[in-house]
């Protein structure tokens, strides 16, 4: 199964470049996982992504929570990605018509597709919503330095995706013309997809499990990657709101690579 392979054996399989990259990233720097940087004062971001950089494969954002919103957020961003070696995520969760989806990735005061390596989006539209992004990139953003993970189950509790759904978006992000630009999905479990070469991006993690009071579902670091399949693990609030926010970051990426390292082992 895929969860045995390493992540270098996986990068030579994946046919998104980006994924390629990721995989790649992540085997040399030695780290799965992803800081959800959940803040809404640029600086406040910035200061987390420079503290927690040498820890990260991916920083992920929602930028539409960003109060002060910027250009120049976005070029300090980037220059701490190259500094520290992490790529970015905006998860948008696109789920309109190919048509809106496109403008909303290549327009608007975000223009996401000019800085985001990855994005997400909901499967719910179907298969068109990956044409549709593809079809705002071009040019300086061309669709083989960018991708998106699809969403086929959610961390929510009492969420509304079942296994029919689950089927079907594996198979948008498996099969037809555009899988090349699909480099991952984001689920709960290994059973989600087969491919080695998309990679599993797995939020709701936590040191202590339990819940939030809005339906948030945490797991231990070691679970979601030895029983849930995870290949990067997502922390948000267990990183953000710890008294100290780099040695946290150190001891989520320590947890979360060692149940790697068991996981292709056995
Ligand atoms: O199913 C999901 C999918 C995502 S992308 N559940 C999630 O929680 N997320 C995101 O992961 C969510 O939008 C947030 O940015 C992060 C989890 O943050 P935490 O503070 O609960 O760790």
């Amino acid at each position: 199964s895929r969860t045995k392979l390493t992540y270098e054996s996986r990068a030579n399989l994946a046919k998104s470049p980006v994924a390629k990259r990721l995989f790649n990233l992540m085997a040399t720097k030695q780290t799965n996982l992803c800081l959800a940087a959940d803040l809404s004062e640029a600086d406040a971001i910035l200061d987390m992504a420079d503290k927690c950089g040498p820890y990260i494969c991916l920083l992920k954002t929602h930028v539409d929570i960003v109060s002060d919103f910027s250009e120049s957020f976005i070029v300090n961003l980037q220059a701490l990605a190259t500094r520290h070696n992490f790529l970015l995520m905006e998860d948008r969760k696109f789920a309109d018509i190919g048509n809106t989806v496109s403008l909303q990735y290549g327009q608007g005061l975000y223009k996401i597709a000019n800085w985001a390596d990855l994005v997400t989006a909901h499967t719910l539209p179907g298969r068109s919503i990956v044409q549709g992004l593809k079809a705002a990139l071009g040019g300086a953003n061309s669709a083989k330095e960018r991708g998106v993970f699809l969403l086929a189950e959610m961390s929510a509790s009492g969420n509304l995706i079942d296994e029919k759904y689950k089927e079907n978006s594996n198979k948008i992000a498996t099969e037809g013309g555009d899988v090349d630009f699909v480099a991952g999905v984001v689920c709960q479990s290994a059973d989600c997809f087969a491919f080695p070469g998309l990679i599993q991006l797995t939020p709701g993690v936590k040191i202590d499990e339990g819940v939030d009071k809005l339906g948030q579902q945490y797991q231990t670091p070691e679970h979601v990657v030895k029983e849930r399949g995870a290949d990067i693990g997502v922390v948000g609030r267990g990183i953000l709101q710890a008294s100290n926010v780099e040695k946290t970051a150190a001891s989520y990426r320590d947890r979360l690579w060692a149940a790697y390292q068991e996981r292709v082992a056995k």
